[in-house]
């Protein structure tokens, strides 16, 4: 080969090594993350869970999620006050409910306030949830427990008491949007193929706590053997595949899903890939029918096997959109595309 020969044969491998970048770029990500979040690499996985005591997160089917960008952690307290702070936004449990919204209901009800769990100090059957959670005056993001409580020292704890336009609404404000059931378990296996949980197949791999969840006696006794009887500073424990936080306990968080039981079978009998699946275009919940919910994922710091367990990847919750709890909250996603316009607007 002679020295032009070796020029021109450098050249094209510097233009195909450049071509296999740029195609490589647009097929992933760019080359600058947004702040605070990981790029989820699309691609086809199992979704679901073959667990007895999961009927509506059965069967397994195979599920396809383009490529996202996704908040490493829960929002925190201090992310969500900066929001509010922007924006002057004002909660669902910081506004009481109108006489035109429940016209039946006494006035000395109609008081703001959110669901906090309340155990009793003796154990109880696990048939009624209501030993354990009662609705609280005066709690909402700013007051976890109550209006005794507050976010001294909660700073980077995640924000809780969101009602689902709350969600909808930082994420409007951030330029992102929450994730559907399907990015979020695609997120929540870190690229491992059907796992038990998010970090592999062993509860406590060397005896380590993975995740924030509950120990002792479900309801009346937490011991909080793992660090944190409530929720915990997000990112105190160790990061999934993917370079996430918290993606199983710590809080429930909201999916832009409706939920129903059958989803998932429904997807399975018409069987192939579901392809970037949104969820069904209603919902329906046996357990509570007319009332209309949407998906919640990950479990929370209340989750253990005595009760719930869903904090398994493929374990699926579900709330009313206006019902926030102290272990309910959320974490947002961005497509690619936005995050490229975001830039272009600079
Ligand atoms: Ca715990």
């Amino acid at each position: 080969m002679t020295s032009s020969q070796l020029s021109v044969f450098s050249r094209q491998c510097c233009v195909l090594l450049l071509a296999i970048v740029s195609v490589s770029s647009a097929e992933t990500q760019s080359t600058k993350p947004p702040p605070g979040m990981v790029w989820i690499p699309g691609g086809e996985f199992w979704m679901g869970s073959d667990e007895p005591e999961f009927p509506d997160a059965r069967p397994w089917h195979r599920v396809y999620v383009d490529g996202f960008w996704m908040d490493k952690t829960e929002v925190t307290n201090a992310q969500f006050e900066k929001f509010v702070k922007a924006t002057g936004y004002i909660t669902v449990a910081e506004k009481a409910p109108t006489k035109e919204e429940f016209p039946t209901a006494p006035p000395e009800n109609l008081v703001a306030g959110s669901v906090v769990f309340t155990p009793p100090d003796h154990r109880v059957p696990l048939d009624d949830h209501l030993q354990w959670w009662s609705y609280v005056k005066g709690a909402n993001w700013r007051h976890p427990t109550g209006p005794g409580s507050d976010l001294k020292g909660k700073e980077e704890n995640p924000v809780v008491h969101i009602a689902y336009e709350d969600a909808l609404a930082y994420c409007k404000w951030a330029g992102k949007r929450l994730p559907t059931e399907a990015e979020f378990e695609r997120a929540a296996r870190g690229g491992l193929d059907r796992k038990s949980y998010v970090w592999g197949d062993e509860f406590r791999p060397g005896g380590k706590w993975m995740a924030n969840t509950f120990q002792g006696h479900f309801p009346d006794k937490n011991t909080g053997e793992d660090g944190f009887v409530a929720t915990a500073p997000v990112g105190s424990f160790p990061s999934n595949g993917y370079g996430l936080f918290d993606m199983a306990g710590n809080v429930w968080e909201w999916c832009s899903d409706w939920y129903r039981p059958d989803y998932y079978q429904t997807l399975a009998d018409h069987g192939g890939v579901a392809r970037n699946p949104q969820g069904p275009s209603d919902s329906f919940d046996p357990s509570e029918p007319g009332t209309k919910k949407r998906v919640h994922k990950g479990g929370s710091f209340l989750c253990t096997d005595q009760y719930c367990k869903r904090y398994e990847p493929g374990g699926r919750g579900k709330g009313e959109p206006d019902t926030g709890t102290n272990h309910l909250g959320f974490r947002c996603v961005m497509t690619q595309t936005t995050w490229e316009n975001h830039q272009e607007k600079k």
